[in-house]
């Protein structure tokens, strides 16, 4: 028997700095060694749909669905059935069934294996959805799976999922919804141990959640000399020790969600505790100071967003010497807070946006109240460009503690910024689908 996994792309084009899908290292681990594997990400590579299999498997984000659901369909109209899991099946299980032959709601690990089983014996079922525990989270990811693709040289690793906080615009709290998963420490340092000198990504949604774990964990990880990024709550400057331990244990770069500068919004958006306590300046500064590079990223069309907010926020953004910025137009993702606000208050252009044919990279697609869908569409797109404009790299490059702080960060910067400002044009304005072949 052999299964194929595939990640369907977003739009049709490749990408150069894709990363390794963590998922497919999991779900190589939970099958049985006598069942063949094979896999396509769409990302970086084409489908061969001449390639003989029994079984498709795919994971699927929302913003990939479009192109997911025309794949599915090509391999059905093949005869070869077709499963997918990941966030979208969780969120929207019912629009995936149309297109898929089961769905599994939540995490590989309680469902995979008797989903293979059923399928060996003919009998699938539409759903699976067995709760979870930590304790069954996988150990042994089969990364031999990677090799010979051409990902960004990173290697990624998770630690726990889900996270303590509640931002209504968040897929987050919707898939975890029962709570954090955290794998053993000692599982996760024997992980990191095993891999190669590659910097790693450490991809849990907010790596500070527990003072007490995060220090130990910071310092069983100082031995191992790896350089590592994280994304981490700006709450976690508010003790400077903290971030120095961070230095010191090896990170390098931290992804941090500002998301507004207006305290009604952060308000609305459940996330007041972002700027409660230290304001951003002063809470980045900590992390420059310590040659931590900052990704910052900021989220637009709140309600109380009108056209000034977009200069301000890439004015802050470059006199901060952000490594990276994302100006993103608020989306209202499935089963978030946000999208049942929005759709109860009539504000969304399509209520399935993400399947919607008139749906593009960079547009809007729900009604903002101090701004129109175009402003929000127009203005974010023009931050992204005078972001990643030259002039901003080279302003942002000037930075000795941080972004050209050493080698290793100035070479990431490099690479990072000048293959951002490419896939930023190059996206932009792109409808989604088309399987791409
Ligand atoms: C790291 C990361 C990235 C990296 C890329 C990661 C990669 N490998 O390519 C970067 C920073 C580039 C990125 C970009 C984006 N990301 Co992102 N990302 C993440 C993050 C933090 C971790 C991903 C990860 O490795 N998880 C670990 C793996 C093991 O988890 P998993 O894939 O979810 O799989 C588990 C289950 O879902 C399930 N499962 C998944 N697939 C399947 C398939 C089968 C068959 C089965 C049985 C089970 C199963 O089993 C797994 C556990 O056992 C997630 C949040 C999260 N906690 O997952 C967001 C997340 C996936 N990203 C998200 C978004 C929105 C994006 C962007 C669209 C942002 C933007 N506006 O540009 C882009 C899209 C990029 C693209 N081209 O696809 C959203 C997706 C929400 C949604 N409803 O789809 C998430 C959930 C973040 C959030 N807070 O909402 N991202
Ligand atoms: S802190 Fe980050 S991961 Fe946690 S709910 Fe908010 S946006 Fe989501």
């Amino acid at each position: 028997m052999k299964i194929t996994f595939i990640r369907p792309n977003m739009l049709k084009s490749k990408s150069k700095i894709a990363f390794q899908p963590l998922v497919f290292s999991i779900l190589k681990a939970l099958t049985p060694k006598n069942i063949e594997i094979n896999m396509f990400d769409q990302r970086i590579e084409d489908i061969i749909w001449e390639d003989k299999t029994d079984l498709i498997a795919m994971t699927v984000e929302t913003f990939a669905s479009k192109n997911a659901y025309e794949i599915a369909d090509r391999y059905r109209n093949m005869g070869i059935p077709v499963v997918m899991g990941g966030y979208h099946p969780t969120l929207e299980p019912d629009e995936c069934l149309e297109h898929a032959d089961a769905v599994v709601i939540g995490d590989a690990e309680p469902n995979w294996p008797q989903l293979l089983d059923d399928f060996q014996k003919g009998k699938l079922k539409k759903i699976y959805n067995n709760s979870h525990s930590s304790s069954l989270l996988v150990t042994n990811h089969d990364r031999a799976i990677f090799e010979n693709k051409k990902y960004f040289p990173v290697n990624l690793i998770q630690w726990g999922r889900g996270c303590p906080y509640n931002c209504d615009f968040c897929s987050i709290k919707t898939f975890y919804s029962k709570g954090q998963l955290m794998r053993k420490m000692e599982d996760v340092i024997a992980e990191l141990k095993s891999l190669d000198d590659k910097p790693v990504f450490i991809v849990d949604d907010n790596l500070y959640h527990n003072k007490t774990m995060f220090v130990e964990f910071l310092s069983k990880l100082k031995p191992l000399k790896k350089k590592w990024a994280c994304q981490i709550s700006l709450t976690v400057a508010q003790d400077k020790n903290l971030v120095k331990l961070m230095k010191e244990s090896g990170c390098f770069i931290a992804l941090v969600g500002i998301e507004s500068f207006n305290k009604k919004n952060l308000k609305l958006m459940n996330k007041s505790w972002n700027n409660a306590l230290q304001d951003y300046k002063s809470s980045i500064k900590i992390f420059r100071d310590n040659g931590i590079m900052i990704y910052g990223t900021f989220i637009f069309g709140y309600d109380y967003d009108d056209i000034s907010v977009f200069d301000k926020a890439v004015k802050f953004a470059i006199d901060n010497k952000f490594y990276i910025s994302n100006f993103n137009p608020l989306y209202p993702m499935p089963g978030t807070q946000l999208y049942k606000r929005m759709k109860e208050s009539s504000r969304l252009v399509s209520e399935k946006w993400w399947i919607d044919p008139d749906f593009y990279y960079g547009k809007s697609m729900f009604k903002p109240m101090l701004l129109t869908t175009g402003e929000l569409e127009k203005h974010c797109y023009k931050a992204k460009r005078k972001f990643n404009s030259y002039y901003s790299i080279f302003r942002r490059m000037i930075d000795l503690k941080s972004n050209a702080g050493s080698i290793r960060n100035f070479i990431f910067y490099i690479i990072s910024n000048f293959s951002n400002r490419r896939e930023i044009l190059k996206k932009q304005g792109v409808s989604f689908g088309n399987s791409g072949d």
